[in-house]
């Protein structure tokens, strides 16, 4: 007796081959696929053809500024620095209730859209540790339907007050699971760099992952992702570690980008780039040409880097837009990036589904196989091209077996007698 069956599933299998088959799920669990299976079952839901694909995966996100935007003022400018301007003022005001009213909202808006992990980060350079600990206890709260990890991240600077450190380290000891940085807002280059070193012995020190926004500035003297790729050669956490914005990366000459791309691949270092607000927040200083202030996305996906795509915001200092679907984020990623090849739009999508799973290391809870936990999504697809075309709405989504949410597909009727 199966828990639920989907039928007719067109599945986008790991390795991305697509199959007609129906799906059983029993305890949480992935229990059979095959083309038709007849076993009773308590409930039955026909997928009619519909794209079956593992959950999104939101590698970035800030959920502790989200649904802010325009509070107390607007980020006119546009810029990184006046929103951390604006979010240093508005932080004053936080609440465990605020912070997690708004985090639990914002998740609830991913999930309905098929994202059912998500990595997020919270201001720890904010002495009551507020965003923190609320986050924490999101994390506990949602831990039922979506996978939540946190990052502590020391917006302000590790080293931009002197109290900051101590609090990093007490919300490793609070349980963050990872740990974030921010060299190129650190008050001189010297900084930026002792703050890399710190960041690893941290995570050593607490067997935590690493994620740090990296080189968010269209600088080209930026250069604090050769410093990350050093740690990660010599410690061997490559592949525990995470280089989230990187844009710099996109304004480096090609002498010493060809150099750096050259030891990257010997990193197996997580590469995370946010198009929708990188687009808008750099390129601010440049009249024209203007730089798209993203970074080298394609030339990392084809050098075999694991690349995703974050959202970064929802409705907040830095981004007033955004609704937590990722197939907008990939969209704009293709974009941007100039991802436009068959392999490339496939890509795209791998970068907020696959890819986000290897950043976040869950991979062993990841895909649609037997035995593995029955997270998945059915989308209004034929396949991942036709998802992204489309932005597909998400009718299903099924987390840990359950069936968490379900959209109907918005129906035109056409008035017109003519043809
Ligand atoms: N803080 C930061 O330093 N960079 C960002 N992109 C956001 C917050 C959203
Ligand atoms: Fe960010």
């Amino acid at each position: 007796m199966f828990d639920l069956l989907l039928r007719q599933c067109r599945l986008l299998q790991s390795d991305r081959t697509i199959a007609e088959v129906d799906i059983a799920i029993k305890n949480q669990v992935i229990a059979e696929i095959a083309p038709t299976i007849n076993a009773n079952t308590r409930l039955e839901l026909d997928m009619q053809g519909h794209l079956i694909s593992p959950p999104f995966v939101e590698s970035h996100i800030h959920l502790d500024s989200a649904l802010t935007a325009g509070q107390h003022r607007w980020n006119q400018s546009g810029t990184l620095f006046e929103g951390i301007e604006i979010w240093r003022e508005r932080k004053q005001n936080l609440s465990l209730e605020d912070v997690k009213r708004r985090a639990i909202a914002t998740l609830k808006q991913q999930a309905i859209q098929g994202v059912l992990f998500v990595r997020s980060h919270a201001d720890v350079s904010e002495a009551s540790l507020t965003a923190l600990q609320a986050l924490l206890e999101v994390r506990e709260q949602v831990k039922d339907w979506m996978t939540l990890q946190v990052v502590a991240f020391p917006q302000d600077g590790l080293y931009g007050s002197p109290q900051n450190e101590a609090l990093m380290e007490k919300a490793l000891e609070m349980g963050a699971d990872c740990i974030g940085g921010i060299p190129h807002y650190e008050l001189t280059r010297e900084d930026g760099v002792k703050s890399v070193h710190r960041i690893f012995e941290l995570a050593q020190k607490y067997d935590r992952l690493i994620d740090i926004h990296c080189d968010e500035i269209d600088d080209d003297q930026s250069r604090f992702l050769e410093v990350v790729a050093a740690c990660a050669l010599r410690t061997g956490m490559g592949a525990r570690v995470a280089a989230s914005h990187t844009t710099a990366f996109g304004s480096y000459n090609n002498a010493y980008a060809t150099k750096l791309l050259g030891f990257l691949r010997r990193t197996e270092l997580n590469f995370i780039a946010n198009p929708l607000i990188n687009i808008t927040l750099q390129g601010r200083t440049d009249t024209y040409p203007k730089r798209r202030g993203v970074t080298r996305v394609k030339e990392l996906w084809q050098q075999g880097m694991n690349v995703s795509f974050g959202h970064d915001c929802v409705q907040d200092p830095w981004y007033s837009l955004g609704t937590g679907n990722m197939l907008d984020v990939a969209f704009m990623g293709l974009h941007v990036c100039q991802m436009t090849g068959t392999a490339e739009i496939d890509a795209c999508y791998d970068m907020v589904t696959w890819n986000g799973a290897k950043t976040l290391q869950v991979e062993d809870q990841y895909g649609i196989e037997i035995g593995k936990p029955a997270n998945l999504i059915a989308l209004n697809a034929q396949d991942r091209y036709d998802a992204l075309r489309c932005r597909a709405t998400v009718h299903y989504v099924i987390s840990q077996g359950k069936l968490l949410a379900r959209t109907e597909a918005p129906r035109t009727t056409w008035h017109c007698d003519r043809e």
